[in-house]
């Protein structure tokens, strides 16, 4: 306790840049070691210089060393980023405490249960107690698995491209991210927000109950986060009955930069480069890791944008692609400045197409599982 009032008066007179302590709930990366924030990018199966991959492999970047570099696990080993990081809510499952809450939504929940078209094209797990906690936000199906399963990693999510952000925030944080769900609508599969959480994460409580959630006071919300560390996050959201595709109708516009965007790209299910506004989108075909190997966007089901510019800097993660079918759908991205963040994005862009460019389909003829 009054570890924790000391903690809070250095707070406020030195700022946020103290060091994360490994008894407290955070992002965990690949050596165990608590960091404030982690990416996590999940290779596709196929990729050229590459023949045989397992669709397992994946590099990994966080604060501590904030440079891609290959995992020595694979995607589907509790010693994995995610299982480390899940494992803290696996174990707050299985000791029923009240003192921490987690909420885990996905429009499509794990063992074949129903895909949700009316809820959040969102896919993402929160645990906190009430001084700290982490927000994870990716693109896996069916991932993660309930609490009562452990860990695992879904034949679904194997043969395309994922990504997995992880953020540290102490706890006033979350009430702002329990704002901004409102506007997501999760498709929110397994939950606990006992008692001493209920007055501040009103709508996670209200839909971890199922109940009905109260009407949306616009069709968009922006927000400024912090996370645990300091760092400046942006968190767009929107509702389904906001017609426009969240990158070229908000997020260039807003941010004020043109964006290169990644997302799954498949016939019929994508948007062209768009230069009719002030600001531009410029759609990427084609990804380059930092070991010679590449990936069109037809396999990779991430959902990431970069500015093209390097003085704009912004790097985003989120839930929507770059498809005139996801424009219908809520959800949103986090958004931030970081330089480490935005040069190690910057340089997985091989090609994207120009505005007059004949924007080729580049995917394979037969459509994949998931
Ligand atoms: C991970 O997947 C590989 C390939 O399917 C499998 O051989 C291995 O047993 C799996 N590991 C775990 C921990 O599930
Ligand atoms: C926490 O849970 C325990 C056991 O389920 C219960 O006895 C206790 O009253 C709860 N505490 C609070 C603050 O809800
Ligand atoms: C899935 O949808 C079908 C048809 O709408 C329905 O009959 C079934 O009960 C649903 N299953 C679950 C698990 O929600
Ligand atoms: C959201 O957008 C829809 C469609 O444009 C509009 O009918 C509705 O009034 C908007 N809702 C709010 C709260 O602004
Ligand atoms: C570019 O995006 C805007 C906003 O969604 C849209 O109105 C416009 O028609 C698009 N232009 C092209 C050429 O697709
Ligand atoms: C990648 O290719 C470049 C240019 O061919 C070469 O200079 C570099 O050494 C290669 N890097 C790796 C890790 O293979
Ligand atoms: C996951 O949530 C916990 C806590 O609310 C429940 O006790 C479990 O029954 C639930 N699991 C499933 C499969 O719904």
């Amino acid at each position: 306790m009054t570890v924790r009032i000391l903690w809070s008066i250095s707070l406020l007179f030195f700022g946020t840049a103290l060091p994360l302590w490994a008894s407290q709930i955070s992002c965990i990366n690949d050596d165990g070691k608590p960091v404030d924030w982690y990416v996590l990018y999940k290779f596709p199966k196929h990729m050229s210089h590459n023949v045989a991959g397992t669709g397992l492999e994946y590099m990994f970047m966080d604060s501590l060393a904030p440079i891609w570099k290959p995992s020595k696990y694979f995607v589907n080993m509790t010693e994995s980023a995610l299982g480390q990081t899940l494992q803290q809510l696996y174990q707050t499952y299985k000791s029923e405490e009240n003192s921490t809450a987690y909420v885990i939504y996905n429009d499509g929940p794990p063992n074949k249960m129903n895909y949700s078209w009316t809820h959040g094209h969102s896919k993402g797990f929160l645990l906190l107690d009430q001084y700290q906690g982490f927000w994870v936000i990716h693109s896996i199906p069916e991932f993660p698995p309930f609490p009562e399963d452990g860990y695992g990693y879904p034949r679904t999510g194997k043969y395309n491209g994922q990504i997995a952000i992880c953020i540290t925030f102490r706890y006033e944080q979350f009430a702002e991210i329990d704002k901004q769900l409102l506007f997501y609508n999760p498709n929110v599969y397994n939950c606990s927000i006992p008692k001493p959480f209920q007055a501040e994460l009103l709508n996670l409580q209200t839909m971890c109950a199922g109940a009905h959630l109260p009407s949306v006071p616009s069709n968009q919300s922006l927000i400024k986060l912090l996370s645990a560390q300091g760092e400046i996050l942006f968190n767009f959201a929107k509702t389904r009955y906001d017609h426009e595709d969240i990158y070229i109708a908000w997020m260039a516009q807003k941010l004020q930069t043109n964006f290169l965007v990644e997302s799954w790209q498949r016939k019929g299910h994508r948007l062209f480069s768009n230069c009719s506004l002030p600001y531009h989108v410029y759609n990427v075909n084609l990804v380059g890791t930092p070991w010679n190997s590449s990936f069109p966007s037809y396999y990779d089901h991430s959902k990431w944008c970069v500015s093209s510019r390097p003085e704009d800097r912004w790097t985003c993660v989120g839930d929507l692609n770059y498809s005139p079918q996801q424009a219908k759908r809520s959800g949103g991205f986090v958004c931030t400045q970081n330089q480490h963040i935005y040069m190690a994005f910057r340089a997985l862009v091989l090609h994207y197409y120009d505005c007059r460019e004949f924007q080729e389909f580049t995917g394979a003829a037969q459509t994949s599982g998931l």
